[in-house]
């Protein structure tokens, strides 16, 4: 079957008002480009028109500018899910123009095969191949692909030649049949293959091809500063303590790390921590940091999601993939992210929080409880089930005005049962087998900024006492502080003391 060669244009004109469209892709590794860039331009006309017209969007997690941006800006976006870092994306959430439901990563797929989601009418996947009989070879990114590609009415294929087909062999995918009766994921190691390399779908679905030569939308990443280099080295020296103490096997156990400048920072300290043994990686996005330790031998295996990694680190994959094909395998998130296979494995997750609160619960999405920052990503299916649970955070955020450790977060996405460890650049707080006010002592001891210690201290001091102690009324006031005089050191408990 020969497939119709069409522009950007003619494909997003084959989208109708009121669809949901299911991308590929993974952060804006593998995301389509073009496609969503014209249907935001195509939007705009319409409504110029005075006509209505907006999508749905259902992703593996966050995209590139050319989707999420451009769609935001031209207000073609009814709903989103799951994980976003676009800017303006979370302006317009957070002045309530589009619905955004927040999903953890490895339930997305799942979901969207029990219609929880709505039909998808469109599937738009980037390609580096296509076959006539309906094999496509993914890019860098997987997230959801296997389950849109086969749910949606129709596919448009982005044939992107900025990736190299030396990619191809490089994907394990395989999707989960809808329950009872499931069978069990046989992944018993990062590097175990369960899936095809390539996605099979219905030849007939596929209306149109769209070629394009579009780098990824990769973000740059911070070159760590004395702080978030600290937070790596406590991670590291946490990490190496407990595998003198022996409940960290010495052949170490697979690590998982989020994204952003610090996940970055701490990949790059343990690298350098030579009492670390090299190590595997079961997580959802590789940053360059792993690359370069892939290449120095201090990571073994990396099982990922997508390769969120920097257009120059991709190409030197692309050209060196003989030796990174048997380093590395992307799978869809469902896989990736799987609480089944991340519980059996024994690995260790390490996200980042926006805050915590003493007693260990933590924030990873709003900012003082009503903004939306990111999202959840993967950051609730790896630490649920983990083997030890790390979150490392600043211990201050906006020059200082903002204290990472509060009495009560003011979003819950993890829970103190789930955290076990928490990190910032002042310390290591230890909760595993402690009481919540054993854990309040040692996180304000240890992780929180000495301008908020003693604040902490006093609010524990006249809080009602009880299993878990709190003043009630008092809990969210350094958040209301902030938000009405800017800096939460301007705190005055004695409103609070009776
Ligand atoms: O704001 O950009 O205006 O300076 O948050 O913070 O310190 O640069 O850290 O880039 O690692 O992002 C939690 C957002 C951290 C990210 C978060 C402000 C801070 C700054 C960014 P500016 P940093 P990072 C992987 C798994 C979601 C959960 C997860 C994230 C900006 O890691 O989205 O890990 N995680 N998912 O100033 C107000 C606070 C703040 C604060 C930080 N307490 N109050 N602002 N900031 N703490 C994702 C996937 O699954 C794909």
């Amino acid at each position: 079957m020969s497939f119709p060669y069409i522009s950007a244009v003619e494909a997003a004109n084959l989208i109708k008002d009121g669809d949901i469209i299911g991308l590929s892709g993974f952060t804006p590794a593998g995301s389509p480009k073009a496609v969503t860039s014209a249907l935001a331009q195509l939007a705009e006309e319409k409504h110029a028109r005075g006509e209505h017209f907006q999508v749905g969007i259902i992703t593996g997690a966050s995209t590139g500018d050319s989707c999420d941006g451009a769609l935001t800006r031209a207000h073609a976006m009814s709903f989103r899910a799951p994980y976003t870092t676009n800017t303006d994306f979370r302006k317009a959430v957070n002045k309530g123009e589009i619905r955004y439901t927040d999903i953890h990563l490895s339930q997305v797929a799942q979901r969207l095969r029990s219609g929880f989601l709505g039909h998808v009418n469109v599937a738009i996947i980037e390609a580096c191949e296509i076959t006539d009989d309906g094999r496509i070879y993914l890019t860098s990114g997987v997230g959801i692909s296997p389950t849109v590609a086969r749910l949606a009415d129709k596919i448009i294929v982005e044939l992107n030649a900025a990736h190299s087909k030396r990619i191809i062999g490089i994907h394990d995918l395989y999707e989960m049949e809808r329950p009872p009766y499931r069978r069990p994921l046989m992944i018993e190691r990062p590097s175990d293959r369960i899936g095809l390399p390539y996605i099979q779908v219905d030849p007939s679905k596929i209306i149109g091809i769209v070629e394009t030569n579009m780098p990824d939308e990769a973000r740059g990443f911070s070159e760590p500063d004395a702080v978030t280099e600290q937070i790596g080295h406590n991670v590291a020296a946490f990490l190496a303590n407990d595998m003198r103490k022996g409940t960290i096997p010495s052949t170490f156990l697979p690590l998982q790390s989020g994204v952003g400048n610090i996940a970055n920072a701490v990949l790059s300290a343990l690298g350098k921590d030579s009492s670390i043994p090299p190590f595997e990686m079961y997580t959802e996005v590789i940053q360059n940091s792993v690359i370069k330790l892939i290449k120095e031998g201090r990571i073994k295996f990396g099982s990922t999601c997508s390769l969120s990694v920097t257009n120059d680190c991709l190409q030197d994959i692309y050209e060196n993939m003989d030796f990174f094909i048997n380093k590395l395998v992307l799978r869809p998130s469902e896989i990736s992210n799987c609480p089944e296979v991340v519980r059996r494995i024994g690995v260790i997750s390490m996200n980042t929080a926006i805050e915590a609160d003493i007693y260990g619960n933590v924030n990873s999405t709003h900012i003082c409880g009503t903004k939306m920052m990111n999202g959840i990503g993967g950051s609730g299916d790896f630490t649920r089930s983990a083997y030890i649970s790390i979150f490392s955070c600043p211990s201050t955020a906006k020059g200082g005005c903002i204290s990472s450790i509060v009495p009560m977060v003011s979003h819950q996405d993890h829970s103190e049962h789930s955290v076990n460890i928490i990190i910032t650049e002042q310390g290591i707080a230890d909760l595993r087998g402690k009481s919540p006010m054993e854990r309040a002592k040692v996180i304000i001891e240890n992780c929180a900024h000495p301008d908020y210690k003693q604040i902490l201290w006093d609010y524990l001091r006249f809080a009602t006492k009880g299993q878990t102690s709190h003043c009630l009324s008092a809990a969210l006031a350094m958040h209301e502080v902030f938000l009405k005089e800017g800096d939460m050191r301007l705190i005055d408990w004695a409103k609070f003391v009776r």
